[in-house]
């Protein structure tokens, strides 16, 4: 137990256990980013229901959703974390785990909030099906993110994470990692998807998506191939957002700008603080949210 509001200390925590040899390419920090994610990109802009406050994937109703597949793995690594620091929120716990790891994986700084409350009651959890389909296209991406409040600059900012971890057969039906090494925060991704010769590939299983595939330099017939999902490759075929993708691309130091102002904003949608600074759903004070 530490004391109350001393997330430092959680902090250390958080980095003491990233490493797991035996787990993925031997990091949770992949999956710890994922979960942040998923707990914030649920927000919707015009009925200002989701986000990262209130926790909503302790339920079944939100964590059993099969987007969010596999992050039942992530909350379980940062039980012990929640148990050692019992008063921090898991709100709270899984936006800063996501921080945490991309940092302590060589990425940005990113600006982090306490405040979040756990309170979501099951009458308050996002509908299923606001968080994007890896299998779509441009149209879907800015459908999806737009609801969030985000532009074309910040959809093509925030899919960098995918700089970041893998797919999983079980958990999204898409295989493999996008670059060579997907425990190391970088713009790889983005020299990735203009360099490769990329090619359409079903992957060897009943009812695989197809996914984009391709080696780079010096990788062996055998070893497996680095992959793009179809949103991924679909931000090159897209007037507005290519030119994000070039920009990144050239300049690591502009990504990581961008990035880190993008994620702080996206841990942040639909959390808004009393001056006791504990974060309360808007909504909530206006009546139940309407979906
Ligand atoms: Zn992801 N993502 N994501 N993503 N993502 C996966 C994995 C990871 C999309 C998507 O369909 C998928 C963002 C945006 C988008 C991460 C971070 C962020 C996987 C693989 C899929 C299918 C899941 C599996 O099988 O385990 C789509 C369509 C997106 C729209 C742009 C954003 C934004 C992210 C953070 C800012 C990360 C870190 C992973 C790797 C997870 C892991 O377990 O290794």
């Amino acid at each position: 137990m530490s004391k109350p509001g001393d997330f430092e200390a959680v902090r250390k925590d958080i980095v003491g256990i990233l490493k797991q040899k035996p787990y993925d390419d031997g990091s949770i920090g992949p999956v710890l980013v994922r979960l942040a994610w998923h707990a914030s990109g649920t927000y919707c802009k015009d009925s200002d229901t989701g986000g990262s406050n209130g926790a909503g994937m302790r339920y079944e109703a939100e964590g059993g959703d099969p987007a969010n597949a596999g992050l039942q793995h992530a909350r379980v690594f940062l039980e012990p974390i929640k148990e050692k620091h019992s008063w921090i929120t898991y709100s709270d716990l899984w936006t800063l785990a996501g921080v945490v790891a991309i940092k302590a994986m060589g990425g940005p700084d990113i600006a982090w909030k306490a405040g979040r409350s756990d309170f979501a009651d099951e009458t308050l959890l996002p509908p299923r099906g606001r968080l994007p389909d890896g299998s779509q296209a441009q149209d879907h991406l800015r459908h999806i993110f737009y609801r969030m409040g985000f532009n074309d600059q910040e959809i093509v900012a925030l899919s960098g994470a995918h700089n970041l971890g893998r797919c999983h057969a079980d958990r999204s039906g898409f295989e493999g990692a996008w670059v060579n090494n997907p425990t190391r925060f970088s713009n790889q991704y983005f020299k990735l998807l203009l360099k490769l010769k990329w090619e359409k590939k079903q992957l060897n299983r009943d009812g695989a998506p197809w996914q984009w595939v391709a080696r780079s330099a010096g990788m062996d017939d055998d070893d497996e191939p680095l992959m793009m999902l179809p949103t991924d490759f679909s931000l090159t075929q897209d007037a507005e957002f290519r030119p994000w993708v070039e920009k990144y691309a050239e300049d690591q130091e502009l990504f990581f700008r961008d990035f880190s102002n993008v994620f702080a904003k996206l841990i942040e949608l639909g959390v808004y603080r009393d001056e006791d600074g504990i974060a309360r759903f808007s909504h909530l004070e206006k009546g139940k949210a309407e979906y």
